[in-house]
Order: C-alpha cells, then sequence, then structure tokens
C-alpha cells in the first residue's frame, strides 16, 4: 500500500493518481451489469460523436450503490486534503463505450482558466474541481488507457487555445492538436480502480480495438467542485440533478465530519 504522503505528492505534482483496487468485485460487477442493461434498453442521456454513452440520472434509479460512491473511502483522503468542508458533489456520470472511442482531449472544468474574468468580481475567488473516476473495465495498454499532459500540475493552457477547449469531434481543432503534441503519461487502470485527478488537466481516454464479450469499456466519474461555482460557468456537466436529488446540505460529502 503507497503512503497517503506520497499519493497526496503524486497528485500535488502531476495532477493525477491512479489508485488500484478501490471498488470490490462485486461493487464492479452491478455496475457493469446495471450500464450494460440501461445501454440495451437506450436509456442513456447521451451519445456523442467521439463514441461516450453517458448515464446522468444514476443517483435517481440507483440510489444505495451511488450514495455509496460519494465521498467513497478510497477518495475521501485526497478530496478532504484539498477541498475540505468546501468539497461539494457536483454530479455523477458513468459511462460505456461500446463500440470504437477516442475521447476528446478536453478538461471537464471548460472554464478553470478564466474564473476570475468570467466571475466579474471585484474579489473574484479560484475555485478547485476534482474528479474522481472509477474504472469498472480493464484498461490493459493493448486495450485501453486514460492519457495526461505530462507535468501539467503547474502548467496553463496557453491563452491563444482556450476559445478551442469545448467539445469537439474535430481532431483538427487548435486545443486537440496542441494536446496531441506534448508529452504524454498513460494509465492503464483495472475494474475496480480509481483515477482521480484535477478537473481542470487535459485528458483523454481511449478504447484500442475490440473489448472482450459482453464488457465494454465502462467507468463511473463524480465529479467534486469547490464554491465559488454558478450557473453559468462552463463545466461538462450541470449540477441541477444532483441538487434536486440529494438537497443542498445533502451534496457536501465531508461537510458534518
Ligand atoms: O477514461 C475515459 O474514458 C475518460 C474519462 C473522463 O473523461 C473523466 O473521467 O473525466
Ligand atoms: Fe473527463
Amino acid at each position: 500500500m503507497e503512503k497517503l504522503e506520497n499519493q497526496l505528492d503524486n497528485l500535488k505534482s502531476q495532477g493525477f493518481l491512479l489508485v488500484k483496487g478501490a471498488l470490490e468485485t462485486e461493487v464492479v460487477n452491478s455496475w457493469r451489469s446495471i450500464l450494460y442493461d440501461m445501454y440495451e434498453h437506450g436509456q442513456y442521456e447521451i451519445h456523442n460523436s467521439v463514441g461516450n454513452v453517458a448515464f446522468e440520472k444514476l443517483l435517481e434509479l440507483q440510489p444505495q450503490l451511488s450514495r455509496s460512491l460519494i465521498g467513497h473511502k478510497s477518495a475521501a483522503p485526497f478530496l478532504k486534503f484539498f477541498l475540505g468542508k468546501q468539497c461539494q458533489l457536483r454530479s455523477l456520470r458513468a459511462h460505456v463505450n461500446p463500440k470504437s472511442y477516442l475521447q476528446e482531449w478536453h478538461m471537464d472544468f471548460y472554464d478553470y482558466y478564466q474564473q476570475e474574468e468570467k466571475s466579474q468580481a471585484a474579489n473574484p475567488l479560484k475555485g478547485t474541481c476534482i474528479n474522481t473516476t472509477f474504472y469498472l473495465t480493464d484498461n490493459p495498454p493493448e486495450r485501453g488507457r486514460l492519457r495526461f499532459l505530462r507535468d501539467f500540475a503547474s502548467v496553463s493552457v496557453p491563452d491563444d487555445l482556450l476559445p478551442h477547449v469545448g467539445y469537439t469531434d474535430d481532431r483538427n481543432n487548435p486545443f486537440q492538436i496542441w494536446c496531441d503534441n506534448q508529452a504524454h503519461v498513460d494509465l492503464h487502470p483495472h475494474a475496480g480502480d480509481l483515477v482521480i485527478f484535477y478537473s481542470h488537466i487535459p485528458h483523454q481516454g481511449a478504447k484500442l480495438g475490440d473489448d472482450p464479450d459482453g464488457n465494454s469499456r465502462a467507468n463511473i466519474v463524480l465529479h467534486y467542485q469547490q464554491n465559488p461555482m454558478y450557473p453559468g460557468i462552463h463545466f461538462v456537466s450541470d449540477p441541477q440533478f444532483t441538487l434536486d436529488i440529494l438537497g443542498y446540505a445533502g451534496t457536501f460529502p465531508f461537510s458534518n465530519c
């Protein structure tokens, strides 16, 4: 077991961290069968042009399983360290990649670098958001990966690229080309592993070749935000459904401990 201190150092310096064996096999299996079944029945909210199918209503449809992922023990020390009691669940979103999949380079917190400017506040605050992504299938090097930019935690996306960071499947988009041309680190999470990372670090998931039968690549992402977030700041997901289901106080996993 890696020491927490080393893990925190890695997360701080790289912006991401792979935590092995975060979920039990039974939990992974339950999620997989739920999501595959929902996919077969067309019960998803998003099917985008890079091959991601997304499920956004799981807090309501799978209340117990979903809630057990909020502030999960494998992620809690890191969330508490960085966000403390200001840690708020923004959204829980599962993904399945049944067909070919090369994700667009993106950062879930699109507006991270423009928070001060966009707030139009005299004393703007800058919030940090964190993704905890639980993998439900194996991503060995020949079959899948999650790619990050190397040593990026203290680097910024160049200003002239910021207009190009939104969702696109155009691989010739300037931000996509820039990310492709940086040095990378590839993670190969297996089923049950967690990847925790700053939501403003560019990343790109991929599936290489075919999945084993009945094992489509899948993961569940919980987006945590540190206020100040407000309606109108651009993020990959919307927090309203989470607020409706959990109530405002219910979205803060560490506010009472
Ligand atoms: O592995 C993947 O497909 C990427 C997941 C992702 O974009 C995320 O966790 O924010
Ligand atoms: Fe992402």
